[in-house]
């Protein structure tokens, strides 16, 4: 193929895969009002208000708060998209789907997106958001310990929409112990133990909590986000660890990983945030921190049959967890993470993926928090991704390598849906 057939097939291939978002925390419509979608939503993302804050400092953050949705959305909107050009990469994705959904791009169109969408029925806008961001399936972030949501699934309300996998998020029982198993206790569960984590009875509650909610979920993977420093192993607990610490190695090592490798789970693992750096920005004030690799290394090694997914919030590990994923075929780095999903570090985390990891990944997730943020996130990490999977078959191409559009698209396809539906086996 001549290098410009190749760079056609290879823009194609990308921009029409039918992508399986591994990562989001959008919900099917039967969840109400957990679902966030529309302008106001897109305008008050947590990623534009720490943004905001950065233009109008003086701004007391309590002030801000207590404006009801539509004010702050219009601040925002005026701030970073009136007074200023919305040339960050959250900024940007509003304005990509306006575009998208055919709102002319400008000052006048908060007001016009508004119109657009009112009296939109969610159920049409979650199928013209799924179309226009070529998205086929999302996985949820399913919290069986988030009150609100616990209800809705006990409530049983069906039917599912199969365009939405589950996935059993259990930070609280990690990274909180003794309030999970407080929780666990109203539902009826009695996870013995103390401070410092489950005894050998409150082991086997934890693990029949989970069986419970695996059943009624049916999960694509366990999750959890881990801070950058964290124990999972309770066998190498030093005298004098925090209860905390040892809490977290006893539910990881005990309850978790011989849960998920009996279930045939996997378990994704988001490691690297330090949650409520600046409390005053709410979900806006998370920050990141350098995690150990070896950490995961030394897990994937003593847990062969869990197939780990892995995706770290710090620049700084990106390459090692290359490494590490080449010493150990039951671990599959994914996604470009929160402050990592951007295009400068999307095309270098992207780049080193393929030259260590061939095709064996999984380059991208979306993390949307507001349906209609799909469209964007989808539209440029394809823009990028596909510029470097164009320089790579352009030099298999140089070295007289056979190319077709048909491998092209074969290829790419592992990379949207196919690696992830495997390790999952949805
Ligand atoms: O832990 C997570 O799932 C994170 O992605 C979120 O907590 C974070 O707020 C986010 O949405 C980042 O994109
Ligand atoms: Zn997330």
């Amino acid at each position: 193929m001549a290098e410009k057939a190749i760079l056609a097939a290879v823009r194609k291939a990308v921009d029409s895969a039918r992508v399986v978002d591994m990562h989001t925390h959008i919900y099917e419509p039967r969840f109400g009002g957990l679902l966030l979608w529309g302008i106001d939503e897109l305008l008050t993302y947590h990623y534009l208000i720490a943004e905001l804050f950065r233009a109008r400092p003086d701004i007391a953050y309590e002030k801000f708060w207590n404006m009801p949705k539509p004010a702050q959305a219009e601040l925002v909107w005026k701030e970073l998209f009136v007074e200023r050009s919305p040339v960050s990469e959250a900024a940007r994705g509003v304005v990509t789907c306006l575009e998208a959904m055919g709102v002319k791009p400008g000052p006048k169109a908060l007001a016009e997106a508004r119109k657009m969408l009112a009296g939109c029925k969610v159920e049409d806008h979650v199928d013209r958001v799924f179309k226009l961001a070529g998205v086929e399936k999302v996985v949820m972030t399913n919290d069986p310990f988030d009150d609100a949501e616990r209800e809705v699934w006990l409530a049983g309300k069906g039917p599912r929409d199969d365009r939405f996998a589950a996935a059993l998020r259990i930070d609280a029982l990690l990274n909180d112990w003794p309030a999970a198993a407080a929780k666990m206790r109203a539902m009826g569960y009695e996870p013995s133990g103390g401070e410092s984590g489950p005894d050998a009875a409150g082991d086997k509650e934890v693990r029949r909590f989970l069986a419970d909610w695996k059943t009624r979920m049916k999960p694509a993977y366990l999750a959890a986000s881990l801070p950058p420093v964290f124990r999972w192993d309770a066998g190498d607990l030093p005298p004098g660890t925090p209860a905390r610490a040892a809490a977290q190695a006893r539910v990881f090592s005990r309850c978790l990983l011989p849960f998920a490798r009996d279930e045939g789970l996997p378990v994704a693992l988001m490691i690297g945030v330090r949650k409520s750096v600046n409390p005053a920005l709410k979900l806006a004030g998370d920050s990141l921190g350098r995690a150990c690799v070896e950490d995961i290394e030394a897990l994937c090694l003593q847990w062969p049959t869990v197939r780990f997914l892995v995706t770290m919030l710090s620049r700084e590990n990106q390459h090692h967890l290359c490494v590490a994923a080449r010493k150990f075929g039951n671990l599959t780095p994914f996604g470009c993470w929160w402050f990592l999903n951007d295009p400068s570090i999307i095309r270098e985390m992207t780049a080193e993926r393929i030259e260590l990891l061939g095709l064996s990944v999984i380059p991208q997730h979306s993390d949307a928090r507001v349906l209609d943020q799909l469209i964007y996130k989808w539209r440029h990490s394809r823009e990028v991704i596909g510029e470097v999977l164009a320089e790579k078959y352009a030099a298999l191409a140089k070295a007289k390598w056979p190319l077709s559009a048909a491998k092209i698209r074969e290829d790419v396809e592992r990379l949207f849906s196919r690696n992830f539906r495997e390790i999952a086996r949805i």
